[in-house]
């Protein structure tokens, strides 16, 4: 059986007030493909978690997190992998007056400042795929993170990001955003 648990973190742009919300999806039944074992991830030890870090705004050099989320084998298998895919569509709020980047551009201001699995750093493993000299959003949803080291039974690993807007972007960023979701997929 396969534990599979969702992040969601919502990034608006630049204006108001910024959430940094986290909140964990069950174990998705349509990927169950096993029917021996149990492998049932879960996040900060508990199932439907919602975990709101509330930046005042972010802003052009500002960060969010470091947010750390306690990733748990609640089950009775060890899982022998992990994998994590990371994705993103756009979560625009008002405009104002500004035009509307789209959620590639936006992701890609985007940079992924800390991210670490178990305490090993992942960031240094991501292509720069957009070329723009930094590890962003848009890199991290086209980099392969699949097989991670697993978790024995009832074992916990911390899953910790940080994001940081990119400073000297335009006026127009201002109200765009991306909701970003991180699936973890225990394997065994
Ligand atoms: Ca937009
Ligand atoms: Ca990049
Ligand atoms: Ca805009």
């Amino acid at each position: 059986m396969v534990g599979l648990s969702m992040v969601s973190i919502l990034i608006f742009g630049m204006m108001g007030t910024m959430t940094w919300g986290f909140f964990s999806d069950n174990e998705h039944a349509a990927n169950n493909l096993l029917t021996a074992g149990t492998l049932d991830l879960k996040l900060n030890d508990a199932d439907g978690v919602t975990l709101i870090l509330n930046a005042p705004q972010l802003k052009p050099n500002n960060s969010v997190g470091p947010a750390t989320i306690a990733l748990h084998n609640a089950g009775l298998a060890g899982a022998s992998a992990l994998d994590l895919v990371c994705g993103y569509t756009e979560s625009d709020g008002a405009q104002n007056n500004t035009s509307n980047v789209s959620a590639d551009d936006t992701a890609a201001v985007m940079e992924v400042t800390t991210l670490t699995y178990g305490g090993a750093d992942l960031l240094g493993g991501i292509v720069d795929v957009n070329a723009n000299t930094y590890v962003d959003i848009k890199d991290l949803s086209q980099a392969n993170l699949a097989g991670q080291r697993g978790l024995a039974a009832n074992e916990s690993k911390d899953f910790i990001i940080a994001v940081k807007m990119r400073d000297g972007i335009d006026n127009n960023f201002q109200g765009d955003g991306v909701d970003i979701t991180i699936t973890f997929n225990l394997r065994q």
